[in-house]
């Protein structure tokens, strides 16, 4: 990462539409360095700050840098918001990420707007409540024109104001605040360090609504801590939707009352015959509450007719010779199924539909649909037909891969697009019909595939995925005939056959993983590669520091030397690898 602040395309006034010339681009990124270069250092700090305020992933929709203005966190700040429950949680959340590395006391306060307010005209920002007072202000404006999820942050000589229509919004911002501060600011304890931000405007809001990761917790188990952590991963690069895959051939993993035996038999196996395990009820919800208060929506998957080997083994009724298969722990797919013709199969899918709507607030409910190879034609499609009616019923929002398409339409039907080939003329008839689509190509956004041959993990089934090839394409245009405002978003599936601990699922996340959130958030003016990779590099030490396993990808220039300052107390052990 350059201290020398140079041209980048995340910079500058409001950015044109997309499909405006690179001419104007250019001479954005002139006026933006010059305005940079010309601009005076702050005359009140000894040094300036070592970022630039346009050092973030994903790249931010606006940037106004104002280096007069780079501002230090002193050690008796306050962090205020306003008095709304919402707006407090981020604000205990900033304290809560800022405390251990600075070890300063961060008092939550709220602010209440003054009674007198409306009599004083007031601007619109006080009297929305509170002010930065050489701290950090977090106001919830709901006039503010950031939408859902976006956020103004403002760093100015008086200190921080974050500013949103929402509470997501606010959370958003404190994932911007974060990056701009010194890598070491990821230390779980105590460093000497000079906590300076770059002063200026950041005025940012998402692309996509949907921006999403999966996790496979089917072929192996993860615990609900390791689910948390990944969960952590998603909420700092501002994805919003965590796709949990529950069930698949080799383990059946969401406890359902009404059918025990799919977590007691269904769940007791995994990939190269481990023990599996399961989540209770209990720890569904305590996923699913621990992601909302991160801003995300957990996305149940229950793949269904095909994927369904550990149901068949629990339930031999489901089974199409109503005989229990051996468990499987295998990873060849495509060869179990549900029985279609059988009515028990429905009444299986009503009871399990309805026990997994029930824990899961968010409006999803993804029924799968792939690889079902043995349910064919109308066979299939009216089998999909009926589950996506059953799914419509408990009131959720009908979501499968891309093989749902030839079925019926429902109301507000989301298909996820995992091909390789971008041109399929049935799922863009399907979106002709109403569907919209989630694009997670298998050749750019599946996180199993390996980024080289030497990867020690993961598939290639797809062709290796470095992370230009993960950054390089635009899920706006990229399936045939599938208009971008179809596009609900983004998300990048792990599938993991040959993933068996969190370091290695953080090893194929990260890097590529900020690399698929930026195209989900960021707005495609900002798209460039030179500019995404010198960011990324960035985010090297912070992972270092915060103890997260990574793969430093040769093609993203990673400081040499780690910016590790002085520590009060012992440094975690950095576990980046390979
Ligand atoms: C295809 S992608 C699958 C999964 C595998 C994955 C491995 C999709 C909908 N189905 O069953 O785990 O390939 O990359």
């Amino acid at each position: 990462m350059s201290t020398i602040p140079s041209p980048t395309p995340a910079t500058g006034p409001v950015p044109p539409p997309a499909r405006e010339s690179d001419a104007v681009t250019l001479a954005q990124t002139a006026e933006r360095a010059a305005h940079e270069l010309l601009a005076q250092p702050a005359p009140h700090l000894a040094q300036p700050a070592p970022h630039r305020l346009a050092d973030v992933v994903p790249a931010p929709a606006q940037v106004q840098p104002a280096p007069a203005d780079d501002w230090v966190l002193p050690a008796e700040a306050v962090i205020v918001a306003s008095a709304d429950p919402a707006a407090l949680a981020v604000a205990t959340q900033l304290a809560e990420l800022l405390r251990p590395a600075t070890g300063y006391p961060l008092p939550v306060t709220h602010s209440a707007p003054p009674a007198d307010a409306a009599a004083r005209s007031l601007p619109a920002a006080d009297t929305a409540g509170p002010v930065p007072a050489g701290g950090i202000a977090l106001v919830l404006d709901e006039a503010a024109d950031l939408g859902a999820e976006g956020y103004r942050l403002d760093v100015a000589r008086d200190g921080v104001r974050l500013t949103a229509a929402t509470a997501t919004g606010l959370f958003h911002g404190v994932q911007t605040l974060r990056q701009l501060l010194p890598p070491a600011i990821e230390s779980p304890t105590p460093v000497t360090e000079r906590w300076a931000l770059p002063g200026g405007t950041i005025t940012d809001t998402p692309r996509f609504p949907y921006r999403g990761a999966m996790l496979d917790v089917a072929r192996h188990f993860f615990t609900v801590e390791d689910i948390l952590r990944v969960v952590d991963h998603l909420a700092r690069y501002k994805l919003n939707h965590l796709h949990l895959h529950l069930t698949d051939d080799q383990g059946w993993r969401i406890a359902v009352d009404s059918w025990p035996r799919l977590t007691s038999v269904g769940g007791a196996t995994e990939v190269g015959g481990g023990p599996g395990g399961h989540y209770t009820k209990a720890d569904y919800r305590r996923i699913v509450s621990y992601a909302a208060a991160r801003h995300i929506t957990v996305v149940p998957e229950i793949d269904l007719p095909g994927h369904t080997n550990s149901a068949l083994v629990a339930y031999p009724e489901l089974a199409p010779e109503k005989i229990a298969p051996p468990p499987y722990t295998g990873t060849e797919v495509g060869f179990s199924y549900v029985d279609p013709a059988d009515e028990r199969t429905y009444d299986f899918i009503t009871d399990v539909v309805g026990e997994v709507a029930a824990l899961t607030p968010g409006p999803w409910l993804h029924i799968g649909g792939d690889e079902a190879f043995k349910v064919k034609g109308e066979v299939y499609t009216g089998f999909v037909e009926r589950v996506q009616r059953i799914v419509a019923g408990v009131g959720k929002t009908v979501v499968g891969w891309h093989q749902l398409a030839p079925a019926g339409h429902v109301d507000g039907r989301v298909l996820q697009w995992w091909g390789t080939t971008a041109d399929d003329p049935t799922t863009a008839e399907a979106v002709r019909r109403g569907a919209r689509l989630i694009v997670s190509p298998g050749n750019h956004a599946y996180l199993d595939m390996k980024y080289a041959p030497d990867t020690p993990i993961g598939h290639d089934w797809a062709g290796l995925i470095d992370v230009r090839k993960a950054y390089d394409w635009d899920p706006g245009t990229h399936v045939a005939d599938v208009p971008a405002t179809a596009v609900l978003g983004v998300e990048a599936p792990l599938w993991t056959e040959s993933v068996t601990s969190l370091a290695d699922i953080e090893l194929l996340l990260l890097p590529r993983l900020p690399a698929i959130a930026e195209l989900g958030w960021s707005p495609r003016v900002t798209h460039d590669w030179a500019d995404f990779r010198d960011r990324l590099a960035g985010q090297g030490p912070r992972w270092e520091r915060a103890g997260i396993t990574f793969h430093r990808a040769p093609e993203v220039p990673w400081p040499s030397t780690p910016t590790i300052p002085t520590q009060r107390d012992a440094t975690p052990t950095a576990t980046a690898t390979p």
